[in-house]
């Protein structure tokens, strides 16, 4: 085999990122330059690695990467690097390139300022025209002005704070975050709204920074009303409209002021992402509208918006939400009014994976049955880590299930939701199940997963999942992919093939909603549903309080693109129940 360049995605982007900024300033035809934004937006939010995609030739399935791109991927993949890119920036100062890094700056402003002061090395760039910035040597060069000397200053400082790399904060995280300042911003009379913008609103897994929009006629004393807070840790900039802040936790927090007649525009840009802005950019330059967090410009005149509803439809658009902000194709199907309705918490009718203090849960099972009848369930699966046979022995695992199936049985004679019993086994390193099916077939139900061996190769460890998938008695395989968000990664997987074997053999995956988890991630779950996959949202709940959880399941679930239709649990229990072949009903 000839060796090749396994470029990982980031690298990937990185290499297109710089050949579009060369073809932009060598002024490449238009369509061209659009399809390198459209491939590079798509590979930024891609969780698949594009060299893997290219090996098996399904480099056409990532959206916007047609023939040209295709042939681009090929010698980058072969060769380690692209002919006619090394042509395009022979002449331009390599500089440039950490230029366009900066925001505010893109390839042309970043070429003309590399020419003019002769910055020839990527790596020491950004510290030279910051030098030079302060210097008040940019000001005189044309196109450029005292003014956006001042502003490359500031963005280039506020650079260096973020450059402090930080680890991304749970969702859950943020949201604890979000709410308590959130209650004590408006304790501040000046405060008429406020809205939570970026990845906190798009529900994202993890969350870098939270970014807030306040409607007020009065940003200082919103802003020293906001200086005030008790969990500032240090201030890192405080101007007429924009405040941000680092918390003792270690977040920052970036506040925006604007007025009522500007909120949807500025929600609309703020909320991102990026690589749906880009697309959205992308598609109000084709109406000749040019895109802003101001509002949209039309000709001379520049159309405001204090709703983001009326900003969509000013566009031609349906109402895109925010979890589909994703520089995928939702722009195309908001355009033909398209895009799917999500499934909404309010859907949920019960869930099959909870622990109790029969393993590692700290309730009992009449206190977690309580608990999600409170919930208004219709149904509730209790599935504890099933007892060890090698510790025990056959025999006494026997027993100790049929005793168990009679608790669940007494319960239910009591009490309105049904309650059903299955265990959660392991998918040990070999692919079997840990607990025999004598076992298995007396419950209701069994979900399969991974706790060990996390780091078996992709074939390996596809295989093991697809062994569980084929075993007649495991109903689900429970948080599929093994990620401890922040802690360790998600196991080496072929997708495609475990979501084949899924629907061939009628099993369901589940997104698990434990904030740490979020298992399935959200792009493979629409992948996963596109394909026609069975999918059903569980807690994994320890406790009580865990049942709420559901709804960060619900969010990765949304960001999945999942209608109610396609989420298990959303049926009524007769439907639910012969839809995941529960048995012994
Ligand atoms: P995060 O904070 O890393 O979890 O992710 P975001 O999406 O909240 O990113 P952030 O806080 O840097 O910016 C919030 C939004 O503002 C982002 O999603 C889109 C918009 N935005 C910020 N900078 C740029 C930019 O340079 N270009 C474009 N098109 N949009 C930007
Ligand atoms: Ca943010
Ligand atoms: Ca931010
Ligand atoms: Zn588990």
């Amino acid at each position: 085999m000839s060796s090749t360049y396994m470029l990982k995605n980031p690298e990937l982007v990185h290499i297109l990122k710089q050949m579009l900024a060369a073809m932009e300033v060598k002024d490449y035809n238009k369509f061209r330059i659009r399809a390198y934004q459209n491939a590079i937006a798509s590979i930024e939010s891609l969780s698949t690695s594009v060299y893997t995609l290219w090996q098996q030739g399904r480099l056409s399935e990532i959206p916007g990467v047609g023939g040209g791109l295709t042939q681009v991927f090929k010698e980058l993949f072969t060769t380690g690097e692209v002919l006619e890119f090394n042509r395009l920036k022979a002449d331009l100062p390599a500089g440039m390139f950490a230029l366009i890094g900066i925001r505010g700056i893109g390839s042309k402003k970043a070429f003309k300022l590399a020419s003019a002061f002769a910055l020839d090395d990527e790596s020491t760039a950004v510290e030279e025209i910051k030098k030079i910035a302060e210097a008040g040597k940019i000001r005189d060069l044309p196109g450029f002005g005292e003014r956006s000397e001042a502003e490359l200053l500031a963005v280039i400082t506020e650079m260096k704070l973020h450059k402090k790399e930080k680890e991304r904060s749970l969702f859950v995280v943020a949201e604890q975050v979000a709410k308590r300042l959130e209650y004590y911003l408006r304790l501040c009379p000046e405060v008429s709204a406020l809205e939570f913008l970026g990845s906190y609103r798009r529900r994202e897994a993890t969350v870098g920074d939270l970014d807030i929009a306040i409607v007020t006629a009065k940003p200082d004393e919103v802003f020293d009303h906001f200086e005030k807070y008790e969990e500032i840790e240090d201030v890192l900039v405080k101007g007429e409209k924009k405040m941000s802040v680092n918390l003792t936790n270690n977040m920052q927090i970036d506040i925006r002021t604007v007025s009522h007649e500007e909120l949807g525009s500025m929600m609309q840009y703020f909320t991102g992402s990026k690589a749906h802005n880009i697309v959205l950019r992308t598609h109000a330059l084709e109406q000749d509208k040019s895109l802003s967090e101001y509002g949209i410009k039309h000709g001379k005149s520049l159309k405001t918006f204090s709703r983001e509803e009326d900003l969509y439809s000013y566009l031609g658009l349906s109402y895109i939400e925010p979890e589909l902000r994703q520089g995928k194709d939702e722009v195309v199907l908001a355009q033909k009014k398209a895009l799917p309705e999500l499934v909404n918490l309010e859907d949920i009718k019960g869930e099959l994976h909870v622990h109790t203090n029969f393993s590692d849960g700290a309730n009992t099972l009449e206190e977690m049955v309580h608990a999600a009848d409170a919930l208004g369930y219709e149904y509730f699966g209790v599935a504890d880590h099933a007892p060890s046979v090698s510790n025990r022995g056959l025999k006494e695992v026997m027993n100790i299930t049929n005793t168990h199936i009679k608790s669940v049985e007494h319960i239910n004679s009591s009490t309105n939701l049904k309650v059903l019993l299955g265990y959660e086994v392991n998918i040990l390193a070999n692919g079997s199940i840990s607990l025999p099916d004598e076992s298995l077939s007396k419950l209701n139900f069994a979900i399969g997963s991974i706790h060990t061996a996390f780091d078996q190769d992709r074939d390996t460890i596809t295989q093991r999942l697809i062994n569980a998938i084929e075993h007649p008695l495991i109903n689900i395989i429970g948080h599929p992919s093994g990620r401890l968000l922040n802690e360790r990664p998600a196991c080496d997987v072929n997708w495609t093939a475990v979501f084949k074997s899924a629907i061939e053999h009628d099993k369901v995956i589940e997104i698990n909603a434990q904030p740490n988890r979020l298992d399935l991630a959200d792009d493979l779950v629409r992948e996963a549903c596109a394909m026609g996959v069975k999918i059903m949202i569980n807690t994994d709940a320890h406790s009580t309080a865990g049942l709420n959880f559901m709804r960060y399941g619900v969010y990765v679930a949304r960001r999945g693109w999942c209608s109610k239709e396609k989420i298990l649990n959303t049926l009524p229990l007769k439907e639910f129940l012969r839809e995941l072949n529960i048995r012994n009903i």
